[in-house]
């Protein structure tokens, strides 16, 4: 529940929110932006090493799989691979948001008619909503996971999520899956710290999102944006700082900040080529072979169960 939550993260000796929370409406039109801009190079980086090599990854995983893509969102990115796949059994996207995947679920069945497409709407970390998906496991399927959401988990619950994952697979089956690869920091911080200060409204949304909801009075004018690269935890951290001390009053509860105290909203967590493969690996994925841009800042991983 988003109240408990607030009042728990925000309870802690270094104050968190979950970076769940950062994705109502408004913040994930944000992240939509985001992906736009010219210092986030991940959306674009992405989208370039699968477009040069759709043809070697479509042959890779070969003639009639099916692919489920969990916290499939609009779909978007998934449509250059349905197309380029031979004879696909079905798409099988998974999301929590219904009102998103209905619309691309429609828009999907419209541009490839004989392709059969199943929507699932919960949160994919449960069991429960991959029940439906134990009907197709007659054949290959490849789990689709882009973007770099796994770097959202910090590694240990990345494992446990590929750990998860791979035993809803069986033997053959696979995961194509994007990860932002371990880089120059100044690189990594202007991406997460970007000159037109869309991703310092992201971040800060999800104060607003709070005093929407919840009954609270935070003054987003005495907090800022600040995004820094963690060499030895290997990630971008995200936090808030509070710019003088003060009180926030959230559902009837004071909340006290120090000068300079930060929430922590989120991480974004890199890797090198070689320790994703042996993250697969304790996961239970054998990890076949993965696709990169020339700079070596994005990887697509290909991996068998
Ligand atoms: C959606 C988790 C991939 O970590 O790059 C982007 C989220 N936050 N800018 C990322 C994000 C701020 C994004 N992921």
């Amino acid at each position: 529940m988003f109240l408990r939550d607030v009042l728990e993260g925000l309870g802690k000796q270094q104050k968190t929110l979950p970076c769940k929370y950062l994705y109502d409406e408004i913040g994930s039109r944000l992240f939509e932006r985001i992906c736009e801009l010219d210092d986030y190079y991940l959306t674009r980086t992405e989208a370039a090493i699968f477009s040069d090599n759709m043809v070697d990854m479509a042959r890779q995983i070969g003639p009639g799989a099916a692919i489920v893509e969990p916290g499939a969102g609009n779909c978007e990115k998934v449509q250059p691979l349905l197309e380029q796949l031979d004879s696909p059994r079905g798409y099988y996207p998974i999301d929590i948001s219904p009102e998103i995947l209905l619309a691309a679920r429609a828009r999907i069945i419209a541009q490839l008619p004989d392709l059969e497409v199943q929507a699932s709407v919960g949160d994919f970390t449960r069991p429960e909503v991959w029940r439906e998906l134990d009907d197709l496991a007659a054949g290959k399927t490849v789990l689709f996971f882009p973007g770099s959401t796994i770097g959202n988990f910090d590694p240990c619950q990345a494992g446990e999520l590929l750990q998860f994952f791979a035993t809803r697979l069986r033997s053959g089956d696979a995961i194509l899956i994007g990860t932002d690869l371990v880089k120059d920091s100044v690189v990594l911080e202007r991406a997460y710290c970007d000159s037109e200060h869309v991703t310092a409204a992201f971040n800060k949304n999800i104060l607003a999102r709070i005093n929407g909801e919840l009954d609270a009075d935070f003054d987003l004018s005495l907090f800022a944006h600040r995004a820094f690269y963690h060499p030895l935890r290997q990630r971008v951290e995200m936090h808030l700082v509070s710019l003088k001390e003060h009180c926030v009053r959230i559902a009837g509860r004071q909340v006290r900040f120090a000068e300079g105290e930060t929430i922590h909203t989120e991480n974004s967590h890199k890797y090198s080529v070689t320790g994703f493969n042996r993250l697969l690996d304790e996961a239970g994925f054998a990890p076949i072979r993965h696709w990169s841009d020339l700079q070596q800042r994005y990887a697509i991983h290909y991996a068998q169960v």
